[in-house]
């Protein structure tokens, strides 16, 4: 089968919930991927930074494959020999005092909603139904029903109410906003710390900080949804950590499951994380054995290979040597660590950009269709990723 097979085969068969750039992948390693006909890309998306590891890392699949071959599954219902092993690595990884696993990153968002609404009746004594959580507009936390109510993307949510009652958005940025929608019955404020979706968006210096300061002074959980941002990926193991920004609660997902499967986790200290009690919340595959196992690797990882350091590095040459870039529409290009995206005039077309990247042999995806992000694996080296710049320059002078 061709490519033109395989993309005409999910059209048929599958919803068309996706518009996908025309390319189909086969294989992968490292920093590159292959389409079924051998021509070989760069991959400058990372699953949306779920393959912060680099694709098929001989640790994380060698973790995979053992854990494979010895148990997989068990359910909550028992313990297991791994899920303690990985929930401590990750509590010593993220500074936290205990870890919640569960699988996707929408239920690690929905798992920190739920630990905050809890907390808020438990702990600050809010009346239960009363509940309020802040949220932020142009924020992306996941398809659920919590999350889309979150969102004010009308693609997200349209013809999916009722929505989630209890939620207050305010403008990304705006201190004032929020200090003003905070009420006695506000239990958190959600939001992430650079928004991925919305294009990247970095928060002005000092930002974080305020929120954080908000939250302590009005008895608030600050929930930061790590999820993308999270791992190394912007050169911190977090982003609130390029302020200091501790939050309550943090969502984690995507890299935490080494672009191997799905993993993902809220992380809190017990202060906020004893809300939960046998039977309050859980899900069959959290925690699973082979989970832990990936996600230990997935970890040791980061660490061993300095990857937020690298990342850091890395993106200071991406920014610098892309801003020289010759084009005429490019607008500026922005972000932190290897969380990077090139703004292009408002009403263009970077879908066509993103195509001409496809045939020189790079893969990124736009975003609102005048923004296009840039976030290899961390594991790029820096001849790779020279060599990627060419790419990205060579085609960006004809634009
Ligand atoms: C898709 C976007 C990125 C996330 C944050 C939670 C989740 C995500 C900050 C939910 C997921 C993914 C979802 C994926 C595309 C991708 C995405 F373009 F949709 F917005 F990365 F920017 N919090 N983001 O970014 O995690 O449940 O998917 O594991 O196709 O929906 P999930």
């Amino acid at each position: 089968m061709t490519s033109k097979d395989y993309i005409a085969m999910d059209e048929k068969f599958g919803a068309h919930n996706y518009h996908p750039l025309p390319v189909v992948i086969a294989r992968a390693e490292g920093v590159h991927v292959e389409d079924p006909e051998g021509k070989s890309y760069f991959d400058f998306l990372s699953a949306y930074s779920a393959v912060n590891q680099g694709h098929r890392h001989p640790r994380i699949i060698n973790a995979l494959i053992d854990q494979a071959n010895v148990c997989t599954l068990t359910s909550r219902a028992f313990h297991n020999d791994r899920m303690g092993l990985f929930l401590k690595k990750l509590c010593e990884f993220s500074g936290y005092e205990q870890a919640l696993p569960m699988n996707t990153g929408a239920e690690a968002v929905e798992t920190a909603l739920k630990a905050a609404r809890r907390w808020g009746v438990e702990i600050k004594g809010v009346k239960n139904g009363d509940q309020e959580i802040i949220c932020v507009q142009e924020n992306f936390h996941g398809r659920t029903l919590g999350a889309i109510t979150m969102s004010n993307d009308p693609d997200s949510r349209i013809n999916y109410g009722p929505y989630v009652p209890g939620f207050i958005s305010v403008p990304y940025e705006d201190i004032k906003a929020m200090a003003a929608a905070i009420t006695p019955n506000t239990v958190a404020v959600i939001l992430e710390p650079i928004q991925g979706e919305a294009g990247v968006c970095v928060p002005y210096a000092g930002y974080l900080k305020e929120v954080r300061e908000l939250c302590t002074k009005n008895n608030v959980l600050f929930i930061c949804d790590e999820v993308q941002t999270g791992f190394c990926r912007t050169g911190k193991r977090f982003a609130w950590m390029h302020e200091n920004a501790r939050p309550d609660i943090m969502c984690l997902g995507k890299a935490l499951g080494g672009g191997v499967m799905p993993v993902s986790a809220i992380v809190a200290d017990h202060a906020v994380m004893k809300v939960f009690t046998p039977g309050t919340h859980g899900s069959t595959f959290g925690g699973n054995p082979l989970a832990s196992a990936v996600a230990m690797a997935a970890l040791d990882v980061l660490v061993d290979e300095k990857l937020d350091e690298h990342a850091e590095a890395m993106g200071r040459i991406f920014r610098e040597e892309i801003g020289k870039a010759a084009c005429k529409n490019m607008v500026k290009v922005r972000g932190k660590g290897l969380l990077n995206a090139i703004l292009f005039t408002e009403g263009f077309d970077a879908w066509q950009v993103c195509l001409a990247l496809r045939d020189a042999g790079l893969l990124a995806k736009q975003t609102h269709g005048n923004i296009i992000r840039f976030a290899p694996p961390l594991v790029i080296s820096e001849a790779e990723l020279r060599q990627a710049i060419g790419i990205i320059k060579d085609v960006l002078a004809r634009y």
